[in-house]
């Protein structure tokens, strides 16, 4: 019933995969594809396993480039923070043509904080490459991936890669995955899984590693066709979608993405969104309402081909597809044509945020000198645009005249929030991120655990057993790995890993590896120690003299050099012993009336330590912020005075609460605009 139908080119605006813009269009050439001609599948793994890596290596097997044309290594990962970080940060689209089919991969992250991501776009596809480490095996997060492709019925493909590397151990990475499967309760047909082995960094994929030449991806291609069903649809039923993921423009505001399930869908058709809700926080199966219901018309209809989103007059069953029109689409909404009885689908998974910080309006003295200082007005709604398409965002108005809190899945998911809004040229200062606790039932007090696996050699197992049993980790599991290797699986309170990760590596000489993930609510299990060091606050301001910081270095770890300009109030070194040291590094040397040999001042200085979002917020303590520019990371006091500080300081112990700022937080309001996902 359906003809070819014709495109425009619509191509990603500068690097942000969310935000759409439209190009008029040249080439006409035909698009849809006969529902047996299509496989969708994501690719899901752990952190670095080499998901984006496999996809460059589909693109170039698949020519997808122009011979000649100059490529970037992993091309997916096309935001600028992706690339800066080597992470994939948002699950991405595309397709691939081979022998006549039509192939849609994700791309997904394999970092724990966004695994709500990955979740939902596997409602979209009907199998999955599941990527395991020839080295590694599997790890927490292909452990998390592989539980929810197993649970929605999905039969994965196993690629043990990176086969290529001197101590890979493609069996046994294979047997311990195959045992992973067991564990995870697969079925009969899922265990019997199909198997590929080789190289996403050197292009090739074999059934047979002993007795197959290593050559090209033929052997993965022919694996997908066969193995991944084609999409059970149905393009003669009424039109029924029900959105993944979103995206956000400026002209068309919300486009929701997900996969047609049944029909088809001409732009300007009338459509119904209907949205739904979980009953309650347990979601259990079929406990959920159709909350409400919008009559809307499409305005715009995409679909991906090769790594451009192509404008279509229509879309058909089977495919994945970006819709704009319907005002509030929201993840998990189903949109239907109006003919459809009771179109709702359940509501899809979106995951709830453990950690949360304060972020503030910028209140230092250098406010305003590399970037624009947003009032809390103008903070707001750049975060209220931020919950347009980040679901697992929550932003909260306590009432403070000064700033709001903003609550995510982890460090690193409002890391990248605020390294985004720095890019945009903003200022601004965060607190310390806190974990989230909750009460069960009888009152009692409940913390987010993470399972945490840490791979070290072995003379290092004192140094990191010791450290992480007083951040209040309980050993779970021991394994010898390989030589001289072990492996260690923690149960830690959330809390306990924060700003971790940097000592570990210190302590295993950067040759351990660590992963965790979330894995629920526990107990609250005591006091963790944050810091034992203090901080060595400026109590002048001016520029810091090489005279005055060599002094101060036999104190401590300084931050900042000879020249920097200093506030009071700003966290210049971290003191060698605990609680804070006053001083005053821009002091200068008292000059006499002598003639002195011109001693190099600063030839003694140790090269001071760099701060990185990432490090100044793991370190800070709870009555400090991290001022971040767009050009400069400092870290300060909450009060910059130092007698108001000890002030607050006193009060907020009596009172037992955090001394973020000097002004009271009043209860707790919400932000007016509700967050995108989120039904209450
Ligand atoms: N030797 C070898 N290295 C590989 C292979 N595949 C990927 N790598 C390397 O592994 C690193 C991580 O690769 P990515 O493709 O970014 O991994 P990813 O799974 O997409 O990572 P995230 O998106 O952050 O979860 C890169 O340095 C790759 O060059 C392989 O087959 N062999
Ligand atoms: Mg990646």
């Amino acid at each position: 019933m359906l003809d070819t139908v014709w495109y425009t080119r619509v191509t990603l605006e500068s690097g942000n995969p969310r935000a759409f813009c439209v190009v008029p269009g040249k080439d006409p050439a035909p698009l849809m594809t006969r529902v047996e001609k299509i496989r969708n599948l994501a690719i899901v793994a752990h952190i670095d396993h080499g998901k984006t890596t496999l996809i460059d290596a589909i693109f170039r097997a698949a020519h997808v480039f122009r011979e000649n044309q100059r490529v970037e290594e992993r091309v997916m990962d096309n935001n600028e923070l992706e690339r800066e970080r080597g992470i994939t940060i948002r699950a991405k689209h595309c397709t691939v043509e081979w022998g006549g089919y039509l192939i849609n991969i994700i791309d997904t992250p394999g970092h724990a904080d966004f695994s709500g991501e990955v979740e939902r776009v596997l409602s979209m596809v009907d199998s999955v490459l599941l990527l395991v480490d020839a080295n590694e095996g599997p790890m927490p997060q292909t452990r998390y991936v592989l539980m929810r492709a197993l649970r929605l019925g999905l039969r994965p493909i196993v690629v043990v890669n990176k086969a290529d590397r001197p101590n890979a151990d493609a069996n046994a990475a294979l047997e311990r995955t195959f045992d992973l499967f067991l564990e995870l309760g697969a079925n009969d047909t899922q265990a019997d899984f199909p198997v590929i082995y080789g190289s996403a960094l050197h292009g090739w994929m074999v059934r047979d590693l002993a007795l197959d030449t290593p050559q090209g991806l033929d052997a993965l291609f022919q694996l997908i066709i066969d193995e991944v069903p084609a999409p059970p649809v149905d393009r003669e039923a009424p039109f029924r979608m029900q959105v993944s993921t979103l995206a956000w423009n400026d002209h068309l505001g919300r486009i929701g993405c997900g996969r047609v399930l049944q029909g088809s869908h001409r732009v300007g058709d009338p459509l119904v969104r209907t949205s739904t809700q979980w009953r309650d926080h347990h979601r259990r199966v079929g406990e959920w309402d159709a909350t409400g219901q919008e009559q809307a018309r499409s305005t715009h209809l995409w679909v991906m081909r090769g790594l451009e989103r192509v404008e279509v007059e229509e879309i058909a069953a089977g495919d994945i597809v970006w819709i704009s029109g319907p005002e509030e689409i929201t993840i998990g909404d189903t949109l239907a044509t109006p003919e459809l009885e009771s179109p709702a689908l359940p509501p899809l998974e979106i995951e709830e945020p453990t950690v949360s910080m304060f972020f503030l309006v910028n209140t230092s003295p250098f406010a305003g000198r590399d970037g624009k200082v947003l009032t809390l007005r103008q903070m707001k709604e750049r975060l209220e645009r931020e919950l347009r398409v980040n679901v697992a965002l929550r932003v909260e108005d306590l009432g403070r005249p000064d700033g709001v809190k903003v609550s995510g899945r982890g460090e690193l998911h409002l890391g990248i929030l605020i390294e985004e809004m720095r890019r945009e040229g903003i200022e601004l200062c965060v607190s310390r991120p806190e974990v989230i606790t909750k009460r069960d039932e009888h009152g009692n007090l409940l913390e987010p655990l993470e399972q945490l696996i840490v791979n070290i050699p072995e003379e290092f197992q004192g140094i990191v057993i010791e450290k992480l049993a007083k951040r209040r980790g309980e050993i779970v599991s021991m394994s010898h790995t390989g030589t001289r290797v072990i492996t260690l699986e923690y149960e830690i309170p959330t809390r306990g890993l924060i700003g971790y990760r940097a000592e570990f590596l210190t302590d295993t000489r950067g040759l351990g590896l660590m992963s965790a993930r979330f894995v629920g609510y526990g107990p609250w299990r005591g006091e963790v120690v944050h810091r034992t060091r203090g901080s060595m606050v400026a109590t002048e301001s001016g520029d810091a003299t090489g005279w005055q910081l060599e002094h101060l270095q036999a104190r401590g770890t300084l931050f900042v050099s000879p020249m920097d300009r200093i506030y009071q109030g700003l966290i210049v070194g971290e003191n060698s012993r605990p609680g804070d040291l006053p001083c005053n590094p821009c002091k200068k040397k008292q000059l006499t009336n002598h003639r002195q040999s011109n001693k190099e001042v600063d030839e003694g200085l140790d090269v001071p330590r760099t701060l990185t979002l990432d490090s100044a917020l793991a370190w800070i303590a709870e009555d400090e912020l991290v001022e971040v520019t767009p050009t400069a990371t400092r870290l300060r006091k909450s009060i910059l005075d130092p007698a108001a500080h000890k002030h607050a300081v006193r009060q907020a112990a009596e009172r037992g609460t955090p001394v973020v700022s000097a002004t009271p937080s009043p209860p707790a309001a919400s932000l007016s605009l509700p967050p995108v996902g989120v039904r209450r």
